[in-house]
C-alpha cells in the first residue's frame, strides 16, 4: 500500500495551478487532502478536484502546517515568501517558478532525464522552464548516444506562458483587430508584466520574454542556457556543452514550439539515428514523415502530456550537425504535468519527506 499524502497547491487558481489540480487528479499519487491556495484576491473561489468542490483559501505561513507535499506556482516572489515557511513545517515542495533553481542545493529535475538529482533534495525541488524543460526531452536521448558540443534554439512561446492575463488580453486584442478597433490600448502585461512599455501580441511577435538584461539577452533566454547546463551537466556554468538561445512569444494560445541546431561528438550520426534515439525516449512522440507532411504544430499538442518531435534533418554543409523542431503543452509538460511527475518519482522513490 502505497504512503497517502497532505498536499498544498499554491497558485492553484493560475493557468498551472487549475491544471496541477488536474494532473494531481489523474497521477498515482495517493492524496490524504487537498488544500487549494492563492491570494485574498481569490479566496472563497470553488475548485473542483475528483468531483468535489474544494474552496479557495488566503496563503499564510501557517497554511502549510500538517502539509506533506507542495505544488507551488504563485510567482517567484511568492515562492521566495512561503516555501521556506513550508519547508520550515515538515512540507516536501515542487516549485514552478524560477525563485531556486540556481540554488547549489536545490535539484533542477526533468523526471526522465536526470531523476537521481532528487536523492540530494534539501525539501525545496525545482521545476524548470517550460522552454528548457520540451528541449531536454528532445536532447537528452541525442546526448546520452551521440554527445552533445553545441545547441542553439529560437523558440515560439505561447502566450499562456506568461499567465492567464496574459491570454486574455491577446484575446482581446484579436478581437478588436478584428473589428477593426484599436488593439494598442489593450496591452498592459506583455511582454512582460513587470516592464516599462507594452506590446500588443495579436497578430505580432514579440523578442523579448521575461526582462532584457545588460547582457543584451532576455532573462527567459539566460534561463534556456544555464538550466540547460545544470540539468544536463550538474554545473549551471558548465563550457562542456555550448549553449545560445532566443526567445520570441508567438500568437498561439497554448504550446510552445522550438527551431533547434545542435552539434553532436559523433559525427558517425545520421537523422536516422536521431529519430530513433528519440522516438525511443519514454515520454516522446516522433511526428516525422515529410512525405505525408506530418510534423508537430501546437494545435494538436495542446491537453498532452508528451514532448513531440519532427522536422529531423541534417546540415549538409556542417558534419554532425542537425535540425530539429519540437513541440509541447507548455502548461502541462513545461509545468503542471512536469511537477506532479516530480511528485510521482518522489513518492516511488520514497523522497517525500525531508
Ligand atoms: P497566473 O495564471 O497569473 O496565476 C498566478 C497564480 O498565483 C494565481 O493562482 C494567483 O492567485 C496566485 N498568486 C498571485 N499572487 C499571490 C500571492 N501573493 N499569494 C498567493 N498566491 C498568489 O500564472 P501562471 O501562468 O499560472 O503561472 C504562475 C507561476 O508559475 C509563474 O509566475 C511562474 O513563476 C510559474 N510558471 C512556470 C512555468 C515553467 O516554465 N515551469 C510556466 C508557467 C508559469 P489569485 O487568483 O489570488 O490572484
Ligand atoms: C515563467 O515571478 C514571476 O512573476 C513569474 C515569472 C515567470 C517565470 C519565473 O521566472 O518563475 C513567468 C513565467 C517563469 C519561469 O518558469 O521561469
Amino acid at each position: 500500500m502505497s504512503k497517502s499524502y497532505n498536499v498544498a497547491i499554491l497558485g492553484a487558481t493560475g493557468a498551472v495551478g487549475r491544471r496541477m489540480i488536474e494532473q494531481l487528479a489523474q497521477s498515482t499519487i495517493n492524496v490524504k487532502s487537498l488544500k487549494l491556495l492563492a491570494s485574498s484576491r481569490s479566496a472563497g473561489t470553488k475548485l473542483e478536484f475528483k468531483g468535489q468542490a474544494l474552496t479557495v483559501e488566503e496563503t499564510t505561513p501557517d497554511s502549510f502546517n500538517g502539509i506533506d507535499l507542495v505544488l507551488s506556482s504563485a510567482g517567484g516572489s511568492v515562492s521566495k515568501k512561503f516555501l521556506p515557511e513550508a519547508v520550515k513545517r515538515g512540507a516536501v515542495c515542487v516549485d514552478n517558478t524560477s525563485a531556486f533553481r540556481m540554488e547549489e542545493d536545490v535539484p533542477l529535475v526533468v523526471p526522465e532525464v536526470n531523476p537521481d538529482a532528487l536523492k540530494g533534495h534539501h525539501g525545496i525541488i525545482a521545476n524548470p522552464n517550460c522552454s528548457t524543460i520540451q528541449m531536454m526531452m528532445a536532447l537528452e536521448p541525442v546526448r546520452r548516444k551521440f554527445g552533445l558540443k553545441q545547441i542553439i534554439v529560437s523558440t515560439y512561446q505561447a502566450a499562456s506562458g506568461a499567465g492567464q492575463s496574459a491570454l486574455n488580453e491577446m484575446k482581446q486584442e484579436a478581437q478588436d483587430f478584428l473589428d477593426g478597433k484599436d488593439m494598442q490600448a489593450d496591452a498592459r502585461i506583455l511582454p512582460t508584466k513587470g516592464d516599462k512599455k507594452h506590446y500588443p501580441l495579436a497578430f505580432n511577435l514579440l523578442p523579448q520574454i521575461d526582462v532584457l538584461e545588460d547582457s543584451g539577452y532576455s532573462h527567459e533566454e539566460w534561463k534556456m542556457i544555464h538550466e540547460t547546463k545544470k540539468i544536463m551537466l550538474g554545473d549551471m556554468n558548465s563550457d562542456k556543452i555550448k549553449v545560445t538561445a532566443t526567445c520570441v512569444r508567438v500568437p498561439v494560445p497554448i504550446a510552445h514550439g522550438e527551431s533547434i541546431y545542435f552539434m553532436v561528438e559523433d559525427t558517425s550520426a545520421t537523422a536516422q539515428d536521431i529519430m530513433q534515439v528519440v522516438a525511443d525516449f519514454p515520454g516522446n512522440v516522433l511526428e516525422d514523415d515529410i512525405k505525408h507532411q506530418i510534423y508537430p504544430q501546437p494545435i494538436n499538442a495542446v491537453g498532452k502530456r508528451e514532448t513531440f518531435v519532427g522536422r529531423i534533418r541534417p546540415d549538409y554543409e556542417n558534419a554532425g550537425a542537425f535540425n530539429m523542431w519540437v513541440v509541447s503543452d507548455n502548461l502541462l509538460k513545461g509545468a503542471a504535468w512536469n511537477t506532479v511527475e516530480i511528485a510521482e518519482y518522489l513518492d516511488k522513490m520514497d523522497l517525500l519527506h525531508q
